[in-house]
């Protein structure tokens, strides 16, 4: 007798299931949350977010806020599956949060009524930012000054860097000594009065070790001599004007 009554209890519950969908857990749960890592300052990370309704519900969509660890968000929704984007300044370990809801329906019965059902779904993560280097967009290229009509050398650089809060410093080798502390700025003068051809540079760095070298000729006619640098007094007045750059 005990094993029939268990018999026919097994029966209905399964009878339930299929008819009316009752025995279902009714939710959306995120099956996918992929943020791209790393990635470069300045570049975009991406977030991928999947969502799946469970076993016998019919997913609606979900939608929801995505916090980016460097007080930036971005809205999320769709379907299953959306991806977003996000530039972030500087380099660094940030963390990723993604908080909303989710929505599916199932039918109360083969022939039964819409019922839809919405629920909280989060996840959490992190991202990691890596320094760029800057980028020379201007320095100066192999040049000569006949230091018999003028012996000034007017120098100048620019450069770029996709950390955006990345402050740049301009340090040069004048001398040909390979020590890139003859000069701190982006532009000054400097005064040869003796000849011959000096190997000189520019170097920028972006603070957060970020580090780019552009190297260039510099002849001093006539030739040929012993190689000497003279800093004249206008470029001392260049010098401290450009040091807070
Ligand atoms: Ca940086
Ligand atoms: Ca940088
Ligand atoms: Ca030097």
């Amino acid at each position: 007798m005990g094993l029939l009554s268990r018999s026919v209890i097994l029966a209905g519950a399964a009878s339930a299931a299929l008819v009316f969908g009752a025995a279902d857990a009714q939710a959306v749960f995120i099956n996918n949350f992929f943020p791209s890592t790393p990635v470069a300052e300045g570049s975009a990370a991406t977030l991928t977010i999947g969502v799946s309704a469970s076993s016998g519900e019919i997913l609606d969509g979900f939608g929801g806020t995505v916090t980016w660890g460097d007080s930036a968000s971005s809205g999320a929704s769709g379907f299953n599956i959306v991806v977003v984007g996000h530039a972030y300044a500087d380099e660094g370990t940030y963390s990723v949060n993604f908080s909303g809801s989710g929505s599916e329906h199932d039918f109360n019965g083969f022939f039964g009524s819409r019922r839809n059902f919405t629920n909280a779904i989060g996840a959490s993560g992190s991202i990691t930012v890596l320094n760029v280097a800057p980028t020379f967009t201007a320095a100066p290229g192999n040049s000569t000054v006949d230091w018999t009509v003028n012996p000034t050398f007017n120098f100048t650089a620019a450069a770029s860097d996709p950390g955006v809060n990345d402050v740049l410093t301009y340090t040069w080798d004048l001398d040909g000594d390979g020590q890139f502390d003859d000069f701190t700025g982006v532009s000054g003068t400097a005064s040869y009065v003796t000849n011959g051809v000096l190997p000189l540079g520019v170097r920028v760095s972006d603070g957060d070790g970020g580090i780019t070298t552009s190297s260039f000729n510099l002849t001093v006619v006539p030739e040929p001599g012993s190689l000497a640098l003279l800093v004249a007094a206008p470029a001392l007045t260049l010098l401290r004007r450009s040091r807070r750059r």
